[in-house]
């Protein structure tokens, strides 16, 4: 292992190199290499990289680290494609050729049993063929790798991205050849304190590439961004274009044949067009989620996507979906699969199970915790006229006085932003969920819920937050974070964690501003198929007499517009340890982990609100 003085040399010289070019892109978190967000990428013309990929654990991080723990240079990192088998001669430990297999998209727990709990890191490889077209670019697209990814293509680290659900991209048009080209990424799940949730969370740490991974193929000026939207009075409809590249003064016109609407702008310098113009749609809603097929045509790129129009607003304690009240009747949704194995959800196939459970409870609404879900959730709820609460992974206790953590939180919030802004059934952006209240924290979420109406201003903005008490049986919310948000949020279990389900017949709730009341988690535990009284813990009969007396609750609170109980379907997590009862799993659900209905399910069904489509 001892290196020469000359070797050693040069080593210091490519990693000062290696961090030179880093340093350059750095985006304030370490992380580099990353272009811009493509919008609706299932919009562009694309080659999946799903399938098997190679794969190996390296638990010491041994491809990435030399024996001193120094970075190691780039040609003698593991994103070297090297192969044993084929030259014994020389000395490599790995060999991608000859390694096991995962599957992409999906998360390694559930893959393979001696990956159930394993947290570090993993080295992939796929290997692609390509013929480069000349005069087209070539970005490689990540929906989602958690929670570390730094990828190699071709033998050199060309990016690394921090945050385990928004999606990424790396422009590669230089970087890949006329033939076989590999790609191989190093993703590590280790839980980091500094990191975006940090240490402690209430849900499975699912590690891998857990989204699919595609090759973009881009004209050299296309259009990256776009924003369509209707306007507050209802009567227009407007947004601006973003184009990316070197022809950056272009005619952009914007069809919508169904409205007979075919307008034409023209870009400024930084390649930026905003439009406005009279129309009338049929507004989207839960009872009509009505989608019209755009196109966005520039001079050199064409993108079409299916775009619906509505407003949203808060007026007084009511929550207004195009200016008329409505009752948002919601579940919580963690994105897990809906059957075994119980692996982190991707597709649309597990969205639309997830989501006809919703609709089958009667919900118009679903909270998509406590991260971004995957796109085909969002776009398959917009299809079924269910309404999203988006939400980024601030979880209970963050670094608030860290800027490095604030810096990766904004970034998520804005990669989520992006990809969704042009989704009509998406109304609240929430920055965070049950955070300890104190002045660091106030000033982090702040910001943050700034930015949130900096990039959208369309939207409602939130987050869950906690409640307190009076009295015994007096309870409000007094959170300062109230003042910046648009609507109280906020999580309560009176019956699980806060005494037991008779409490609620004794609890008066008073709240001290006018805005809408929404109760993003109320909830107690069942294990399916488990029975006997309904002050049993864990029966049935207690989550359901639980439910019964949370909504006596409820019909109680005069500002209610929005309840999203806790939670849709069991889901696995690393804090219940119940033999028997929990198995790693938290039992909250109204259906089981093999979507079994429990008795609290048809007592939320059951349960209807005056302006309930
Ligand atoms: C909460 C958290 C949620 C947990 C839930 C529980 O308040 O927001 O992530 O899973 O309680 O079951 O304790």
């Amino acid at each position: 292992m001892k290196r020469t003085g000359i070797r050693a040399f040069f080593s210091i010289v490519l990693v000062f190199n290696l961090f030179l070019v880093r340093g350059q892109e750095a985006y304030g978190d370490g992380c580099f290499g990353l272009y811009p967000q493509i919008q609706n990428i299932g919009g562009r013309q694309t080659t999946s990289l799903d399938g098997s990929w190679k794969m190996f654990v390296d638990q010491y991080e041994t491809g990435y680290y030399d024996y001193r723990r120094n970075p190691m240079p780039d040609g003698s990192t593991f994103f070297a494609d090297r192969s044993f088998h084929s030259d014994r001669t020389v000395l490599v430990e790995y060999d991608f050729d000859t390694a096991g297999e995962l599957e992409v998209p999906g998360d390694w727990n559930t893959q393979k049993p001696q990956l159930y709990l394993y947290e570090g890191t993993i080295w992939y490889r796929q290997k692609f063929d390509v013929t480069p077209k000349p005069g087209r670019r070539t970005f490689l697209y990540f929906g989602a790798a958690n929670y570390e990814a730094v990828v190699g293509v071709n033998g050199h680290a060309v990016a690394k991205h921090l945050g385990g659900y928004t999606p990424f991209n790396i422009e590669v048009t230089d970087r890949i050849h006329e033939g076989s080209n590999a790609v191989i990424v190093k993703v590590d799940n280790k839980r980091m304190f500094e990191g975006v949730p940090t240490v402690n969370s209430d849900w499975w740490n699912y590690g891998g590439i857990t989204r699919s991974v595609l090759l973009v193929d881009m004209p050299m000026t296309f259009v990256r961004e776009y924003n369509i939207q209707l306007s507050k009075d209802r009567k227009r409809i407007c947004g601006w274009v973003q184009l990316d590249g070197e022809q950056l003064s272009q005619k952009i016109t914007l069809n919508i044949d169904e409205l007979r609407i075919h307008k034409t702008v023209s870009t400024d310098s930084n390649g930026r067009a905003e439009f406005e113009f009279a129309a009338k749609p049929t507004l989207w809603s839960p009872a009509n989620p009505k989608l019209y097929d755009v196109t966005v045509a520039a001079e050199t790129d064409t993108v079409s996507d299916r775009i619906g129009f509505r407003t949203i607003e808060t007026q007084g304690t009511k929550i207004l979906l195009n200016g008329e009240s409505i009752f948002c009747k919601g579940i919580s949704i963690h994105e897990e699969m809906p059957y075994a194995p119980s692996g982190r959800a991707y597709s649309e196939e597990h969205a639309r199970t997830l989501l006809g459970w919703a609709k089958e409870l009667g919900c118009n609404f679903v909270r998509l915790a406590h991260y971004p879900h995957n796109e085909a959730m969002v776009r398959t709820a917009e299809e079924m006229g269910l309404m999203v609460w988006d939400e980024i992974p601030v979880y209970w206790t963050i670094q608030w006085d860290n800027p490095t953590t604030y810096m990766n939180a904004e970034h998520q919030l804005t990669d989520m932003i992006i990809r969704d802004r042009n989704r009509a059934n998406v109304v609240i952006w929430s920055v965070s969920n049950e955070t300890p209240r104190g002045p660091a924290r106030l000033e982090f979420l702040r910001k943050l819920i700034a930015k949130a109406r900096e990039l959208d201003d369309t939207r409602l903005v939130s987050s869950a937050m906690e409640k307190s008490n009076i009295d015994a049986t007096t309870l409000t919310v007094d959170d300062e974070l109230m003042q910046y948000t648009d609507i109280i949020s906020f999580n309560q279990y009176v019956g699980w964690y806060d005494g037991n389900s008779d409490k609620c017949d004794r609890v008066r709730w008073t709240f001290p501003v006018d805005k809408p009341v929404f109760i993003t988690e109320l909830g107690g535990g069942a294990k399916y198929g488990l029975h006997g009284d309904s002050n049993e813990r864990f029966t049935e009969e207690y989550q359901d007499y639980l439910y019964k007396k949370n909504i006596g609750m409820l019909d109680r609170i005069d500002a209610l517009a929005g309840v999203t109980p806790w939670i849709l379907k069991d889901f696995r997590s690393p804090r219940r340890f119940l033999p028997g009862i929990q198995d790693d799993f938290n039992r909250k659900g109204l259906l089981s982990e093999n979507g079994e209905r429990k008795m609290a399910f048809f007592t939320y069904r059951n349960w209807h609100r005056a302006g309930l489509d």
